[in-house]
């Protein structure tokens, strides 16, 4: 029988309000479809097999609503969920649209700026704890500069920093039991923006002081934008049990951030990706929300949202599928079975002593042997080209 591929609940599939609800609006167009309400979405989301719904705070309640306000949204929203049995795993904050943002949230000039930043954050976390978010993502949109001069970039870094150290105490103090992601950019909307790549965020996180609660959220387009090999950016997270979430979508090199359909560019990579956060090639499995950072081609209507949605998740699938089955491949095996020699790879191992040191020094090693021989890499990749496309299984 053929696999299907139709989403369940237990793959786990996320979208953002913001991507299934994306009205099309570019910098140099309006928007080309109607903006929705959120309980339509997440019933729309609930129907073809997603496990949940993610939002800013302003995806949901709108910007400077009233306290009533706030409590009937969020009231009627709940009911939604419960009713479609729909989950909120990530929440995050607005930090980017409204215009005092204009130079930063954390890490503004302004000390009006930060603070307002850091309320509008807590209030932020205190809807997503209410509305069962474990995660809460952290993407710094117009925490940058083009007028290089404003700011010492070091004090923008020890902005964020100190930052990230309040609200993790914030959310400690709330018991809210959530983990932080933090998502890279590395320009758009502004000229550069700070901590650009997941590596720097990697590296950013050992220095808070609540480091354990806080990881990252890559996505795809972003680390692609930087011309960055996603698969090895994922892989180092996940190295370091940092991967909290992962923003899923398409994106061609050296572009504005394009938030394509999931696989609809650069399917090799996204292949390799797949392989990895399903653990095919061995190793752990990535267990979060698999969550569709993207929204559909400004030439659709609402019926091509929907196919836009579907795609993500089926190829995500479909794409699993071909990594089994490569992962599977006898022949596959052999050409990436690990290599052994029983002199040299208890010297390799356990790290450094004297007696090794000295071991080593005195091993002889047939250099031109091993430079000679050809590795078959030709073959292996000619091999995942054949999976990929479906011809070999
Ligand atoms: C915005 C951005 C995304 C972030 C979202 C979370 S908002 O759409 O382009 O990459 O993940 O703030
Ligand atoms: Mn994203
Ligand atoms: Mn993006």
């Amino acid at each position: 029988m053929a696999a299907s591929f139709d989403p369940v609940r237990e793959d786990l599939f996320t979208f953002g309000l913001w991507t299934v609800g994306n009205p099309g609006r570019d910098p140099f167009g309006d928007a080309v479809r109607p903006v929705q309400d959120p309980n339509h979405l997440v019933r729309k989301l609930a129907e073809i097999g997603a496990y949940g719904v993610n939002l800013h705070d302003n995806d949901l309640v709108p910007f400077g609503a009233s306290a009533s306000e706030q409590a009937r949204i969020v009231g009627e929203f709940k009911k939604t969920l419960a009713d479609t049995g729909m989950k909120v795993p990530m929440a995050t904050t607005n930090l980017f649209t409204h215009p005092v943002f204009k130079d930063g949230a954390f890490t503004s000039n302004d000390p009006k700026v930060r603070a307002f930043a850091l309320q509008k954050t807590m209030r932020a976390m205190d809807l997503g704890a209410e509305l069962g978010a474990k995660i809460f993502v952290f993407w710094g949109g117009r925490e940058g500069c083009e007028a290089d001069a404003c700011r010492d970039p070091r004090t923008a870094w020890q902005r964020m920093r100190e930052s990230m150290d309040f609200l993790c105490g914030y959310a400690k103090d709330q018991d809210y039991g959530m983990r932080f992601a933090l998502e890279a950019k590395p320009n758009e909307p502004r000229g550069d923006l700070y901590l650009p790549t997941t590596g720097h965020m990697l590296h950013f996180i050992s220095t808070l002081e609540h480091h354990e609660m806080v990881g990252v959220n890559p996505e795809v387009a972003h680390e692609v934008m930087a011309g960055l090999s996603f698969a090895h950016n994922v892989a180092q997270a996940m190295a370091c049990d940092k991967l909290f979430h992962i923003d899923l979508n398409g994106q061609k090199i050296g572009r504005y951030d394009q938030d394509l359909r999931f696989g609809s560019e650069d399917q090799k990579g996204a292949f390799l990706l797949v392989r990895l956060l399903e653990g095919t090639l061995g190793g752990k499995r990535y267990e979060g929300p698999r969550h569709f950072d993207a929204h559909a081609y400004r030439s659709e209507d609402e019926a091509g949202v929907w196919e836009f949605a579907k795609g993500c998740m089926r190829t995500y699938k479909i794409l699993h599928a071909r990594a089994k089955a490569f992962d599977q491949d006898a022949e596959v095996r052999q050409l990436i079975a690990e290599q052994k020699d029983a002199a040299l790879d208890p010297l390799l191992a356990g790290g450094f002593s004297r007696q090794k040191a000295d071991a080593l020094k005195a091993a002889s090693i047939d250099v031109d042997a091993a430079a000679k021989r050809g590795l078959g890499y030709e073959r292996l990749d000619q091999l995942l080209v054949e999976h990929l496309l479906g011809v070999r299984s």
